[in-house]
């Protein structure tokens, strides 16, 4: 079982794209996440240079307007309209599929509220799962993947567990959903890590790994090899994505050493 080993594109240096590429591939990654919130800027180069990046390119983050748990109808509707775009552009780049934390407390959207006897997480199941079928069905027409991504209470109030996911996904039971797990968030919303990714071993797709500081694998006090075995014995057979939000370092010295780390561990 081979797993791969991807990097996110911004905290990779580089002049433009086809240098992070080239240097993440130099540093010993496999693959390269596109962070989807700033598409904008790089969204022509990357189209320009497609057939030049050194590396595939493995999945794409967030990215889209709206959200899928709003209370207005139409910030739902505008957020299922750009993740079906998102998902096409993901087809078009050859990348497993799009990751989707459904809220997060930046989002600017109208709040879902308690209603009749239901609390405001089985409103918010219910506006999920009311979008998730035809995404999860076009996701699969396109040839790639909609991942849901629980995160940590620090930046959501909906979403936060690996079995909260495994339970939307057991609702919709479609191929095209999936889930990504994230050992950063992890860390504070999992009291038994392994024992969550074995109960959701049918849906995990997608793994971000960042240490505990969320810097890159290797100078924090996050043990990675619990969950991995974990993902071992669940048959994982997919990407392992340092998603962090910044080095401990010089890139060109702290990735290259990440990358070997993380391999030592697998
Ligand atoms: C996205 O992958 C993530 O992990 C969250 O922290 C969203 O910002
Ligand atoms: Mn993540």
């Amino acid at each position: 079982m081979s797993w791969k080993l991807g990097v996110r594109c911004e905290v990779v240096p580089g002049d433009d794209l086809v240098a992070r590429f080239a240097n993440a591939r130099e540093f010993g990654f496999d693959a390269v996440e596109l962070p989807g919130r700033y598409l904008s800027e790089y969204r022509q180069e990357l189209l320009d240079n497609l057939d030049t990046l050194a590396l595939p390119i493995s999945s794409m983050s967030l990215g889209f307007r709206g959200s899928l748990v709003s209370a207005d109808a139409e910030v739902r509707q505008i957020c299922r309209e750009d993740i079906k775009d998102l998902l096409v552009l993901c087809a078009k780049l050859g990348a497993l599929g799009l990751v989707i934390p459904p809220l997060l407390h930046i989002d600017p959207y109208p709040r879902a509220m308690a209603s009749g006897d239901r609390n405001i997480l089985e409103v918010q199941d219910e506006l999920l799962l009311d979008s998730l079928p035809e995404l999860a069905k076009f996701a699969t027409e396109q040839g790639v993947h909609l991942m849901i991504e629980p995160v940590n209470a620090l930046e959501t109030d909906y979403l936060l567990t690996i079995d909260h996911a495994a339970r939307i996904c057991e609702q919709v039971e479609h191929e095209g959903l999936g889930i990504t797990i994230d050992f950063f968030h992890m860390q504070t919303t999992e009291p038994d890590a392994p024992a969550a990714i074995r109960r959701a071993a049918n849906w995990i797709r997608h793994v971000h790994v960042a240490d505990s500081t969320r810097v890159e694998p290797g100078p924090g006090t996050l043990d990675f090899r619990p969950g991995f075995e974990a993902l071992r014995e669940i048959g994982y057979d997919g990407y392992i994505i340092v998603e962090c939000r910044s080095l401990s370092g010089p890139g060109d010295e702290v990735l290259p050493k990440s990358a070997r780390y993380l391999r030592r561990l697998f």
